[in-house]
């Protein structure tokens, strides 16, 4: 995600117009190293507002993305250019950022994703006793402190805010993980369902490991990685002609190919408990990097919320798109108004009353923007009870619709080919946050640009007659062969939109994906143990769609689209089952033959949350 948040604020350091007493728009900076109970030191920036003669509470920020700012210690700047700090800075806040350890200017070292550990092992550090040491740090040497500390953050940032929220320091008193990863096996970065996210989980790993001290931008010989990912063939390419082993969260990738205890023990759902402090967590329909986590994270802990401090925010959202000064667009996608503006709102309500006492506590539990209707709606359970499961069945002749196949003949083939694989957005694929980068927009494009490839096959409802709106999980249920013993499926939930848009033209015949995922076929039964199938067998397969807020308007149409490549943010399957697809040799790569069964016996369906 990359540091969004700070560098937006900077641009105009040095402004020495005080605010008045009671708002605050200029901060002082001031650095220090913390020491944590093992002795190691880390980087912090302190910036407290000038002029401020009363107590206030401290907003932390852990990173691994580099918490300095380019101004000297003792200048000051203006937080006025970026509405996600300045929000909640006019109010004033001391606010903390960090680099932690082994990142940036911290000492010791980084280990992505490390768990937390200190719970069972004696002595044990980790990003909970992290938080807890510089929150106990803070209290006892930066004056004009109220005692009360929160934490927030973003994508790294999100999932720190999450795990210094275990075992927290009693002056700990809220947090808010946004976008935060959630299992790195399962959803998130690194792998969808056990499909490997080769562009982001090389160019991410090479960014953060190849050198401590900055980000690393991986030195690729063109702009267009299409083609270039294609030549790079077998994943094992990566270490023999580039990383050369130098990567350590690569060579786990390469180590640790299924659902192992690794993967397990580096889960959130192995090590966060009950919510013990409040926490809001806030998440994306369109986040092209952590989609899963904080809708995990928010059902996980709700389970045991006791006390009523699990609360989710669901917005119309790429990854971060909140702490923007503006969002009322993704894409092409309009949503009519400042979706940002609205939340920072909520964030500032959110840790004014938790740390300074101010307004009430009447969080709703749930805050989920509806997509299509462009509104912001407030549920008392999430997902909402008040709705009905109804099946879109696929059928044969290319339709889709609630009613299931009678026939019990009747199915769909199409031929993948890992040597011409579809790519998941439109080309060029530029480097994932080099210049140009379309990737923050690409989970709303048009699907009209693979809709005709013969590998990528379509079902279509008839055109709506009434709204029909869809809240909550979706889940695909694909009965499929194959010709090959390893297959993928990625299965995509689409918004078709009228011939004629009358509300805007260009929007014509528009395929918005409202849900897509994919899953690897030989994870079906167990992600641990993986299976190969047996060619020409069909097989049911269960994707978890995630949870959407969608209103399908009248006079559109519902499409599923399935296809079984994804490139390159999703690696080829070989679609022969090996033990280790990140060992594959070039001649284990084959085409195969996929069948998807629309009939009486073998149904293919989505299940769709029907608002009642
Ligand atoms: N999505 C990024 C990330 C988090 C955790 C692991 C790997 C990547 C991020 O933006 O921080």
């Amino acid at each position: 995600m990359k540091r969004i948040i700070w560098i937006v604020a900077f641009i105009c350091f040095g402004a020495t117009v005080y605010a008045q007493t009671d708002t605050f728009s200029v901060y002082k900076k001031t650095s220090v190293m913390i020491p944590m109970r093992d002795g190691t030191k880390l980087f912090t920036v302190i910036l407290t507002p000038v002029n401020c003669s009363h107590s206030l509470p401290f907003l932390i920020t852990r990173t691994p993305y580099g918490a300095d700012i380019p101004i000297p210690d003792g200048a000051t700047f203006n937080i006025n250019t970026s509405s996600y700090l300045s929000t909640l800075g006019k109010g004033g806040y001391i606010f903390i950022m960090q680099d932690i350890r082994g990142k940036y200017k911290s000492e010791g070292t980084m280990q992505i994703h490390k768990p937390i550990i200190h719970l069972k092992q004696k002595n044990a550090v980790d990003e909970s006793t992290d938080t807890y040491d510089t929150v106990d740090w803070l209290l006892k040497n930066i004056s004009n402190n109220n005692g009360k500390a929160g934490i927030f953050g973003i994508s790294y940032p999100g999932w720190l805010a999450l795990v210094g929220a275990i075992d927290p320091h009693p002056a700990l008193k809220a947090s808010s993980e946004q976008a935060c990863m959630g299992d790195l096996f399962l959803g998130d970065d690194f792998h969808h369902n056990g499909a490997f996210r080769l562009s982001y989980g090389m160019e991410y790993t090479y960014e953060v490991e190849f050198d401590k001290t900055t980000d690393s931008n991986f030195p690729f010989p063109q702009y267009d990685l299409f083609i270039w990912y294609q030549q790079l063939g077998s994943l094992k390419n990566v270490n023999d002609k580039y990383f050369h082993f130098k990567v350590p969260t690569w060579n786990n990738f390469i180590q640790h190919p299924n659902y192992d205890s690794f993967w397990k023990s580096n889960s959130p759902l192995s090590y966060v408990r009950q919510p013990e402090i409040p926490i809001l967590h806030v998440g994306g329909y369109f986040d092209q990097e952590d989609i899963n986590g904080p809708q995990l994270m928010y059902s996980f802990m709700e389970k045991k919320d006791t006390f009523n401090r699990n609360h989710i925010v669901l917005g119309p959202w790429n990854h971060g798109q909140w702490s923007r000064n503006k969002a009322d667009s993704l894409g092409k996608i309009a949503f009519e108004s400042n979706t940002a503006a609205w939340f920072q709102q909520l964030q500032k309500k959110w840790f004014d009353y938790w740390l300074k006492g101010i307004g009430k506590n009447d969080f709703e539990e749930a805050y989920c923007f509806q997509t299509g209707n462009n509104n912001w709606k407030t549920y008392s359970t999430w997902p909402p009870k008040n709705t009905t499961i109804k099946k879109l069945y696929t059928y044969s002749n290319n339709g889709a619709g609630f009613m299931k196949p009678t026939s019990p003949k009747g199915s769909v083939s199409y031929v993948s080919d890992p040597a011409h694989p579809v790519p998941y957005r439109t080309l060029p694929i530029e480097a994932t946050y080099g210049p140009g980068s379309r990737w923050r927009t690409w989970h709303t494009e048009d699907q009209r640009f693979v809709t005709s490839r013969p590998d990528v096959i379509s079902f279509s409802t008839d055109t709506l007659t009434e709204d029909m709106i869809v809240t909550g999980a979706i889940k695909a249920h694909i009965f499929a062969s194959t010709t090959g013993t390893d297959a993928d499926f990625v299965v995509k939930l689409i918004d078709v939109y009228p011939n004629f848009d009358q509300k805007s033209l260009s929007m014509s015949g528009y395929q918005l994906p409202v849900a897509m995922e994919v899953f690897r076929g030989r994870y079906r039964k167990s992600f641990d143990k993986p299976a190969p199938f047996v060619p020409n067998k069909p097989e049911e397969i269960v994707i978890d769609l995630h949870q959407i807020n969608h209103a399908f308007k009248k006079g559109h149409r519902l499409m599923v689209q399935i296809q079984s490549t994804w490139f390159p943010v999703i690696d080829r399957n070989p679609q022969k089952f090996i033990p280790n697809i990140f060992e594959a040799k070039e001649t284990d790569f084959i085409k195969a033959t996929q069948t998807i069964y629309c009939n009486s016996n073998l149904s293919t369906y989505i299940e769709l949350p029907v608002m009642q």
